[in-house]
């Protein structure tokens, strides 16, 4: 199918069929098909996925959350609208303000000091477009906490760099404000990770005080957090306050511990050093399931992204209901792991009835969560 602005304005106008659910309430169109007559019918809707809102911040501190609307994704665009952008964790209500914030570097260095924010601003730089996904991530949150946008502000490894460090020191802890006045159902409060001075320099970690062209705000972590590239985003402290240089004999924080069997640990890692990397391996899913009329014929089409792992896929196959055989994704070419690659893939399902799509790869690399089935999702086609 080729597309084109027309067909699927038209066909967005005649939407409201059977299993049409939620597109009405989609800003942005989805791909769009240019043959002649083509023309969209409805977004099959994911089951079994919890009935969140999507694209609204909802809860308080520790609680909060937004959800982002993966269906809105639609190239060339490839980033989150920065208000749809997911929320982990609300700011608190008695976060102290930005012109006071001062981000403390201390412990295995020869110039311990501190940086306030407007230093930080002047040292900023373009940093890229770069994901961030919740280790929490899964079905029940509709996978909404995945989103994408430009970061900008200072490497970590130069701020790092500027404080001279100490011969004994090999990892960085960074710690983030984190009191609140609200007691917490869902999380343990006391945000802090501890990485290896390898890890900043190769991940390229950075503290951003802007995303999307904007300065942060304050439930993504204003005035400033970290952003590790690669990894979930339980290691991209926000509202960070403070720098310690560390050596080997550190224990793993209690934020480390909370997030251990999200980042695939083995057991609850009472050491720093235990601690396996927590980089996002390959992951792959459908993010929209469209309906088309194509010359008088029912015809779906798959869109969805892969993400995470360390290098660009050779293959992506997928395959629809367990009983049926994989196929190689029809329209798939990734040239970086960092932000999603978009796919489509071309689909007449035999007979209505409700189909598991499983995306997988061939290649040989890391991808527990993928092979496991976590990014399965689940469609009713209602006609063929
Ligand atoms: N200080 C602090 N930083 C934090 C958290 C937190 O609770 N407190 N949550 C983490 C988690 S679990 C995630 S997934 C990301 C989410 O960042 P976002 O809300 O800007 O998307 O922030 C991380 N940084
Ligand atoms: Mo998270």
């Amino acid at each position: 199918m080729r597309y084109s602005r027309r067909a699927v304005i038209r066909g967005w106008l005649v939407s409201g069929a059977g299993l049409l659910a939620g597109a009405g309430r989609l800003a942005a169109a989805p791909s769009e098909c240019s043959e002649a007559g083509a023309r969209l019918l409805a977004l099959a809707d994911f089951l079994n996925e919890g009935p969140e809102e999507l694209n609204k911040a909802t809860g308080e501190e520790l609680d909060g959350r937004l959800y982002t609307d993966l269906r809105e994704l639609n190239p060339p665009n490839k980033t989150t609208p920065i208000e749809h952008f997911y929320i982990r964790t609300r700011a608190s209500r008695v976060l102290p303000k930005a012109d006071q914030w001062r981000v403390q570097v201390d412990g295995l260095v020869r110039k311990a000091g501190s940086w306030a924010i407007r230093e930080l601003i002047s040292n900023a730089e373009s940093m890229g477009v770069h994901l961030l996904e919740c280790s929490g991530n899964n079905r029940t949150t509709r996978f909404g906490l995945l989103s994408v946008t430009s970061w900008a502000g200072v490497p970590l490894a130069k701020l790092i760099a500027k404080a001279e460090l100490q011969k004994q020191a090999t990892r960085v802890l960074i710690s983030g404000f984190d009191e609140y006045v609200t007691a917490s159902t869902s999380s343990i409060p006391g945000a802090s990770w501890i990485f290896t001075l390898d890890e900043i320099t190769e991940r390229k970690a950075f503290l951003a005080i802007q995303m999307g062209g904007q300065p942060l705000t304050q439930d993504h972590g204003a005035p400033v957090r970290l952003l590790v590239p690669g990894w979930y985003g339980c290691a991209s402290i926000k509202w960070v306050d403070r720098i310690t240089l560390v050596d080997d004999s550190v224990a793993a924080t209690s934020q480390m511990r909370e997030f251990a069997s999200r980042t695939q640990q083995d057991g609850v890692p009472q050491w720093a050093r235990e601690y396996r990397p927590a980089a996002i391996e390959q992951a792959a899913m459908p993010i929209r399931v469209e309906k088309w009329l194509v010359a008088g014929k029912i015809r779906y089409k798959v869109v969805g992204i892969c993400w995470g792992g360390s290098r660009p896929l050779k293959t992506l196959q997928v395959r629809f209901n367990p009983q049926e055989d994989y196929v190689p994704v029809q329209h798939f070419q990734q040239t970086s792991n960092d932000p999603w690659t978009l796919w489509t893939h071309d689909w007449t399902p035999k007979a209505p009835g409700t189909y598991l799509i499983h995306v997988g790869t061939k290649d040989d690399v890391p991808a527990r969560r993928l092979n496991a089935g976590y990014y399965v999702r689940e469609v009713e086609i209602d006609e063929v």
